[in-house]
């Protein structure tokens, strides 16, 4: 799979943007609140607020938005990934399992069976495949942006403050390791789709117990959320932008963590979600 130096300088303070699923608007607007400017060709760019700033987007952002939305998302981040990255990397992507998804689906991965539920769910879930395939442009885009996904990055300050950054939560062994399993682990977890009634706590026993009182973050998406959660050291930030509610971003400057979100602003279709709430605690 996928590679690389996976250390983010710490002479720079982050941007960390969860799940995004063709909601651009959405990611415009809290890229302007977080101090960048746009300019008329859609680039970003920097003021006094934003000069030490860098972005790390969290994956998963295509599918579930509209072929508008996602076709606007993907030309917006191959864009910036290029002119933000032209003298020192300042824009950071994280491989989401919908890019990973979509990527086996048309490249033709022969690991990846066509069979009746696979052309079902790839209707389903990932309607970015019919979008790229219609587009061999956009695919190409895409192509080339899964080429620069990183599956984890770490922010190393010092021994009492790190971020780690993975799309998807995973068991601390499996967390910023080599190897197949563990790759795997950082993209995807455990399935609440085909687990429904189960709680999101008692499916990911794991973040409860590994969770500690300190300042070594763990911070990931994909489990779509109604707000930010966070239970010790453990914090999810897919917040179901695409799902009606909000887009928000975790900010890491120097040694400090703060957060901000942005609302759903309505200019597509909302994509329909039942929560399965994380750190939920009966007890
Ligand atoms: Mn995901």
């Amino acid at each position: 799979m996928i590679k690389r130096d996976n250390t983010l300088p710490i002479d720079s303070s982050y941007i960390i943007i969860g799940d995004i699923h063709g909601c651009i608007d959405e990611l415009k607007t809290l890229l302007l609140k977080q101090g960048f400017t746009i300019d008329k060709n859609n680039l970003l760019q920097t003021t006094s607020k934003s000069k030490n700033r860098s972005i790390v987007l969290l994956g998963d952002f295509i599918d579930k938005g509209s072929d508008k939305k996602l076709t606007e998302t993907i030309e917006f981040i191959y864009a910036n990934f290029k002119h933000l990255n032209r003298n020192r990397q300042k824009l950071y992507l994280i491989l989401g399992n919908h890019e990973e998804m979509v990527y086996r689906y048309i490249v033709n991965d022969p690991t990846l069976i066509i069979n009746e539920k696979t052309i079902k769910n790839r209707k389903l879930y990932y309607n970015s495949v019919e979008l790229l395939e219609k587009e061999p442009h956009l695919k190409s885009l895409f192509l080339e942006l899964y080429s620069y996904c990183s599956i984890w990055y770490k922010y190393n300050y010092n021994d009492n403050f790190s971020v780690t950054l993975t799309h998807a939560p995973c068991p601390e062994k499996y967390l910023a390791q080599k190897g197949e399993e563990a790759e795997k682990r950082m993209v995807k977890c455990r399935s609440r789709s085909k687990n429904p009634n189960m709680p999101l706590d008692k499916l990911l026993p794991y973040l409860k117990e590994e969770a500690k009182d300190n300042q070594h973050y763990h911070i990931f998406g994909h489990l779509s959320q109604p707000n930010i959660r966070q239970f010790k050291n453990k914090i999810c930030i897919d917040t179901s932008a695409i799902y009606g509610d909000s887009l928000s971003c975790a900010i890491v400057q120097q040694d400090k963590l703060s957060f901000d979100s942005v609302p759903f602003e309505k200019l597509q279709k909302k994509a329909n979600q039942r929560y399965n709430i994380l750190f939920d605690f009966v007890n």
